[in-house]
């Protein structure tokens, strides 16, 4: 693993992303990090600074507490639409249009469950861990269109917009008419969706580069995924202001941010 600091990139880099014809991008919370999306290591704010995101995330807090769990997750994502995609999204944008128009391909593989990698221009392999913007019945599991509205005082992610959530219940399922909607989210404890992981995994499995940016590589079954890219001979390039588990094992790890890095290294 070679480490550089922003801006000044190892020639063999350079060439292995210039000469790539199959690449998988694999992001994490950071990639959306400078659009103003809270990741997970970022403490909770304001009136979620009681919780931590772990405990929401999953069944048991859902089933303690539905309207404090719908809530939360209708304020992130009013926050995340209020938020834009940045230079970074855009680049990863940029990078897969140039390699399909030259027979190429790039692939997204997110745990993130925002839209801003599709609001940057890119399309999306797989979201591992689920979205925002999707919603199913906790009963019949029928999926169902809801819209998380906007905050009314325009101040998206703020307090008073979460008093307003707080007040609006996860709406009955029209279909069975004993559940409620749930987000469309994976939660710990809750398998990943098989086809989104299957997709990933091959994905990696096939490549010629991987390119993994702004994860802490901490959370499992996602994390292991960069490793599959080695196992097949891909090199791989860490993008992340920190060190992770898999910093010494990238054959790059780049210390820099996902909106200042990845627009250099496609310039
Ligand atoms: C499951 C949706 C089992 C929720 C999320 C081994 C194998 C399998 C499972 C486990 C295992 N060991 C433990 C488990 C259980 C658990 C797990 O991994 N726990 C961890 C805490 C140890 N895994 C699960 O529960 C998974 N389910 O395995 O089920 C099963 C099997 C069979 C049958 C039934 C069940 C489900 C995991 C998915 C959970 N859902 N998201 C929501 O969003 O509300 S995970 C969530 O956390 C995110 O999606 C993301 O994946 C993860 C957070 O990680 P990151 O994205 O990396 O973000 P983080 O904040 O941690 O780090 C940000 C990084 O960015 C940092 O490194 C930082 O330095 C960097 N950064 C910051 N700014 C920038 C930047 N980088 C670049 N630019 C910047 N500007
Ligand atoms: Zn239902």
């Amino acid at each position: 693993m070679t480490q550089f600091d922003t801006g000044t990139f190892d020639p063999d880099l350079l060439d292995a992303v210039a000469s790539a014809q199959h690449v998988v991008a694999l992001t994490g919370a950071g990639m959306s990090a400078e659009s103003g999306v809270p990741t997970f290591r970022d403490a909770q704010t304001g009136l979620w600074e009681q919780y931590s995101a772990e405990d929401l995330a999953t069944e048991d807090a859902w089933l303690a507490d539905r309207n404090l769990v719908w809530s939360w997750y209708q304020w992130r994502a009013r926050l995340v639409r209020a938020c834009e995609p940045n230079a970074g999204h855009r680049a990863l944008g940029e990078w897969q249009t140039r390699l399909r128009d030259s027979g190429g391909r790039l692939e997204v593989v997110t745990q993130n469950v925002d839209d801003l990698h599709e609001r940057g221009g890119a399309e999306v392999l797989s979201h591992l861990h689920g979205s925002l913007f999707e919603f199913r019945c906790d009963e019949c599991s029928e999926p169902a269109e809801h819209d998380p509205g906007v905050a009314a005082d325009g101040r998206a992610g703020s307090d008073e917009d979460l008093t307003e959530t707080l007040a609006s219940p996860p709406p009955a399922c029209a279909s069975c008419r004993i559940g409620r909607l749930r987000p469309g989210i994976v939660w710990f404890g809750e398998m990943l969706p098989v086809d989104a992981f299957d997709r990933a995994q091959d994905a990696l499995a096939e490549c010629d580069l991987a390119v993994v940016i702004g994860t802490s590589g901490i959370v499992q079954p996602a994390a292991a995924l960069p490793y599959v890219a080695l196992g097949n001979g891909a090199p791989v390039i860490e993008i992340n202001p920190a060190e992770t588990p898999f910093t010494d094992h990238a054959t790059w790890h780049l210390d820099g941010t996902a909106a200042t890095t990845l627009p250099q290294l496609i310039s």
